[in-house]
């Protein structure tokens, strides 16, 4: 019941990173993938890198900002490779600004790719879905889906509506024997989070990047690879009964108080 085989999955911004770790689990299980990103060079670059993992996947450039262009995208992909199956929307962008000093367009641009994409791509997928008599539905949510924190207002405010964006897919088309479910990773160690992990000019390790480890139960990052699991599961028939629920991947974040400094 978790094998994904005669599948098609959509992944957006799976060039590499999250995306791509989830994808690789996906092609496991037997899924098609497809994956698309924003300019060619990257998409040519996850070509090349599906390749060296045996996976022939299906890449496109897209910005999933551009409705025009996810709906001109899902066309393409159902007359080249099929019907989606399963949609990942994992593209995502942040930006680290304290409130007051982010410009309103900042915060539009955050919430432009984190919550009003997924709810584009969605909408481009659902009408399939439905004819095909079924669907998943998984959008990459966050710790910042339950909680804030300082310079991070946009991609909260964001990934909490794409968290009740999920419930309410799961509300409105789970008579279509569409699932849509969310996945809230932890601290994963992706480019996105780079500059948290940064060597200080003294040598030693970012302030963030031990808070981390000390708000984790196993006092470590987590990899990319950890949350591919959980999306085949949510992927499968596995999960059919499984609908508006976001399944944190977190390590136990949410639930401990932290390490005592
Ligand atoms: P990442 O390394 O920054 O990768 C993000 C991907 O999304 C990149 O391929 C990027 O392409 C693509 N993308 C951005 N804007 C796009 C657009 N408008 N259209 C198409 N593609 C676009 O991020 P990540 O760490 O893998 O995170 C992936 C998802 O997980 C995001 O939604 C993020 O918010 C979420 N998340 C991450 C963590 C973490 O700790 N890393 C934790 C929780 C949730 P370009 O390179 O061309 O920009
Ligand atoms: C940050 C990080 C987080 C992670 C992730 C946590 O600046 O706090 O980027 O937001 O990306 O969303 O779940």
């Amino acid at each position: 019941m978790f094998r994904l085989d005669g599948k098609i999955a959509l992944i957006t911004g799976a060039s590499y990173g999250i995306g791509f770790a989830i994808a690789k689990g996906m092609a496991n299980a037997g899924a098609t993938i497809v994956f698309n990103d924003i300019k060619q060079e990257l998409v040519d670059k996850g070509l090349e890198a599906y390749k060296v993992e045996g996976i022939e996947a299906h890449g496109y450039v897209c910005d999933v900002t551009d409705e025009d262009a996810v709906n001109a995208l899902v066309a393409q992909i159902e007359k080249e490779v099929g019907v989606i199956d399963i949609l990942v929307n994992n593209a995502g962008i942040i930006k680290r600004i304290p409130m007051t000093e982010m410009k309103a367009s900042e915060f539009r641009q955050v919430i432009d790719v984190d919550l009003n994409a997924p709810f584009i791509v969605s909408k481009a997928v659902i009408p399939s879905m439905i004819k095909k008599g079924h669907g998943k539905i998984i959008n990459i949510c966050s710790m910042m889906s339950e909680l804030g924190r300082e310079t991070v207002s946009a991609y909260a405010a964001a990934k909490g509506g794409l968290k009740m964006l999920t419930r309410n897919i799961c509300s409105e088309y789970g008579e279509y024997n569409i699932q849509c479910n969310g996945i809230g990773p932890g601290y994963i160690a992706t480019p996105q989070t780079a500059p948290l992990r940064e060597i200080q000019p003294d040598g030693s390790r970012h302030p963030f990047d031990k808070f981390i480890c000390a708000k984790t139960p196993a006092g470590r990052w987590l990899q990319p690879d950890e949350l591919a699991g959980p999306a085949v599961f949510l992927a499968s028939e596995a999960s059919n009964a499984v609908n508006g629920h976001i399944l944190y991947v977190d390590g136990g974040i949410l639930a401990y108080i932290g390490k005592q400094p």
